[in-house]
């Protein structure tokens, strides 16, 4: 097995010059700790940009800075100031930050930013290429870089390949407005596992894909071309033990131990030990709804009066991505709330909120977290939240009431939280009141629980759990559920082919000899297509069938001219040579006049479905609905019209996008046995694209080759990719 290689925007590290001396202090983020035991020894390497601009590295250093990072696995992307502005602050921050977290107000489209953003991505992507070997396995993080892992699949398209979104991914009504949408999902769409940090992300994102590239999709798997992209939630954890240590070490500090901050904060504790400190800490953003959660709190002094005196408000807000006008902005809007609220609420002995703009040290947060009686998070929207979690594993005897955004992806792991509308200020002051009274019993019973699920499910684990994730990927992509068509296996079936005496060909049509087409009327055969049926037909000792769920006056029409033998409607109808259909199976379709409104009613409630009407099937047909509501739809029919037929000898067949009722004893694994017994047979081939073509797989003796054309799972021997290689493939029989 290969190296692991991890590319961020920012490395695991901090580098510092001083003296013309260069040190990297690894960074002790919540990333670089999970990614801990995935980013280890000689077998891993960490890309991305290093913090340092080209205009800000002397030349001289090069050679060392590059030196200083290998000695922590990392390599760097070289970016210069200019790149950083359009690809970092621009195209990432201005572009897909505000659109993700449904800001469309914040959102621009600027053209410039995507140029920027594709070449740095680019850069990116070249860099990987550059220091990796074809077996290597690459997660790719964040929103920085989603164009990476299809520029590093063009190039080696056979790496395993993995990304992560650690932000929100829209509903598709947002993402659409993208001017690239495109560009970005077929970036994604290069990796072979995507992670999300919540199902609701993984379902916008499946959406997007079905919608905007019109590729099926079945549960969690995108079907493209002849890859199957992997789709999950691993909801990130944070680094428990981390956490919980620090807490258990800082209560165990004497008071000559403790901290200024601390000190102040026990002194505030002691002259008033009949107030709650209530913290929120966030990076200062606008989806972290610091503003609204101001105003909230202003709402909820005046509506009780009584929480005057008794609470105080901590504000930590954390300077962040400055250069981008809107941060500026917020800035100023909170320094003035915080201005105001104070000045018109404080009283001598009281300021009602205590605010922080800067980063803190570790031991700090700590501090906050472990002396704060409750945390208050009000995203307005966040891929998960980490300081929730942070503020509950530093709570040793369990106490503290942790309020929490249900616009947070944390939430939906944290259910033992008070979970708020973050717009709603009736709601927040009444649950600020709850949390004040929270008996310590009913905070405890709460906290144990979350407690438990985040030490069990932490950081690291994510990080494992998403690796062995991308690993199984990759195996299973090795042992496909039928094996590739090689050139190998080709020949030999080509060679016993030449050498069979008598041979017998089933060739399904629609999705194997032809593509699909919206209407299926006009799916008509090509001239290269009946050329090529012709030459097969007329080879000696040969006998060809064409077996289709088709009705026998469209196939009659287009090839009974040309004398192929037929077999249609799954097995009801036979021609042979030319000759007029004849009923292969004696059937009954009075079932029909019953089915026939059910069908109806659900073409009129769901625009671009049809019924297609043979003589002894119906099949409702839904390629042309909106994806996911044909789906539905076709859920809720098949449901429906199980509970319809009992146990008559009708069954529903699932193809690809349409549903067939029909008579059970009808099939084409049936028909192709039935012809299999008439001659003596010692070439048998059959090829079919759908869930129909399965029964001639499963019926037919195992010497027959059998070929299935896409990557469903089969009972079919081999694989195709597409009909153009079913193409290829009849090709070499001439
Ligand atoms: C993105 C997504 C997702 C904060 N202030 C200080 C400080 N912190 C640390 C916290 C926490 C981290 O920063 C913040 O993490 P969050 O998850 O809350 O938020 P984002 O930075 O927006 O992260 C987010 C995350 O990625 C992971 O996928 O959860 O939704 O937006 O760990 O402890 N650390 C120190 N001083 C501070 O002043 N030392």
């Amino acid at each position: 097995m290969g190296k692991t290689i991890i590319i961020s925007n920012r490395l695991p590290v901090q580098l510092q010059i001083s003296n013309g001396t260069i040190t990297a202090i690894p960074s002790v983020g919540g990333l670089a700790t999970g990614m801990k035991s995935v980013h280890s020894g000689s077998e891993s390497l960490w890309i991305g940009w290093s913090g340092l601009t080209d205009e800000d590295t002397p030349p001289e250093l090069e050679g060392n800075i590059d030196k200083a990072l290998a000695e922590h696995g990392c390599a760097k992307v070289n970016l210069n100031a200019q790149e950083i502005d359009g690809f970092y602050f621009g195209f990432s921050n201005r572009t897909v930050w505000p659109l993700f977290h449904y800001f469309l107000e914040y959102t621009e489209f600027e053209l410039d930013f995507w140029e920027t953003y594709k070449s740095v991505n680019q850069k990116f992507a070249d860099a990987i290429i550059e220091q990796s070997d074809e077996d290597d396995t690459i997660w790719v993080h964040d929103y920085q870089l989603m164009l990476v892992p299809q520029m590093v699949r063009e190039k080696r398209p056979d790496t395993t390949i993995g990304f992560f979104l650690h932000i929100p991914f829209p509903s598709y009504e947002i993402f659409r407005t993208l001017p690239w949408r495109e560009e970005v999902l077929e970036g994604l769409l290069g990796s072979d596992l995507i992670g999300f940090h919540t199902y609701d992300y993984e379902r916008h994102f499946l959406s997007s894909v079905r919608r905007l590239l019109g590729l099926d999709v079945s549960f969690n798997d995108i079907y493209l071309g002849n890859r199957v992209i992997k789709v999950d939630s691993f909801p990130m954890g944070i680094d428990y033990k981390k956490f919980r240590d620090a807490a258990l070490k800082h209560d165990s500090k004497g008071s000559k131990d403790r901290s200024d901050l601390q000190l102040r904060l026990d002194n505030h504790k002691a002259s008033a030990p009949d107030t709650k400190l209530i913290l929120s800490i966030d990076r200062l953003d606008y989806s972290k709804g610091i503003a609204k959660r101001l105003n909230a709190f202003e709402y909820f002094l005046k509506k009780y009066p009584e929480f005057k005196e008794k609470v105080r408000l901590i504000i930590l807000a954390v300077p962040s991505r400055s250069n981008v006008p809107q941060y500026q902005l917020l800035k100023k809007e909170i320094d003035e709330l915080v201005g105001r609220i104070n000045g018109e609420l404080s009283t001598v002995n009281w300021t009602p909120i205590w605010y922080f703009y800067r980063s803190l040290p570790f031991e700090s947060l700590i501090d906050l977290y472990t002396s704060s009686d409750i945390a208050w998070l009000t995203p307005l929207r966040d891929g998960m939240n980490l300081v929730a979690k942070e503020y509950i594993a530093t709570r040793t005897d369990q106490t503290g009431v942790l309020i929490l955004s249900e616009m947070a992806g944390s939430a939906y792991e944290m259910n033992e939280a008070l979970l708020i509308n973050p717009n709603n200020f009736e709601e927040q002051a009444d649950t600020l009141k709850q949390a004040f009274y929270m008996p310590v019993d009913e905070q405890v019973s709460r906290n144990s629980f979350l407690q438990k699920r985040l030490e069990r499910y932490n950081v690291e684990v994510w990080a494992n759990e998403f690796m062995n994730a991308l690993n199984e990927k990759r195996d299973i992509g090795k042992a496909f559920i039928s094996e590739k068509m090689s050139d190998k296996i080709l020949s030999d079936i080509q060679d016993n082919y030449g050498s069979a005496k008598k041979r017998l060909l089933f060739l399904d049509y629609d999705g194997t000899l032809a593509g699909f087409h919206k209407d299926p009327q006009k799916a008509s055969p090509d001239e290269e297509l009946y050329e090529l049926l012709d030459e097969l037909n007329s080879q000696e000792n040969t006998t060809m069938f064409l077996i289709s769920g088709r009705d026998k006056q469209t196939f009659g029409r287009w090839f009974l001219p040309k004398k192929y033998n037929m077999i249609v409607e799954h097995g009801v109808w036979i021609s042979k040579e030319g000759h007029d259909f004849k009923m292969l199976e004696q059937v009954k379709g009075e079932w029909m006049e019953k089915i026939r409104p059910v069908l109806e009613s659900f073409v009129d409630r769901t625009p671009g479905s049809f019924i297609e009407e043979k003589n002894y099937s119906l099949a409702w047909h839904y390629r042309n609905t909106d994806p996911d509501f044909g789906e539905k739809r076709a859920t809720e029919l098949n449901t429906v019209l199980r509970s319809l037929i009992g146990n008559d000898d009708i069954s529903v067949l699932n193809g690809n996008k349409v549903m067939e009722v029909k008579n059970s004893n009808v099939n084409k694994g049936r028909a192709a046995v039935r012809m299999l017994g008439e001659d003596d047979y010692d070439f048998v081939f059959a090829i079919g694209d759908d869930w129909t073509d399965e029964f001639m797989f499963q019926e037919l003796p195992s010497s027959a080759v059998t070929v299935k054309v896409g990557l469903q799972k089969t009972q079919a021997k081999y694989h195709v990719e597409s009909t153009k290689k079913v193409r290829e493939l009849l090709k070499r029989f001439i």
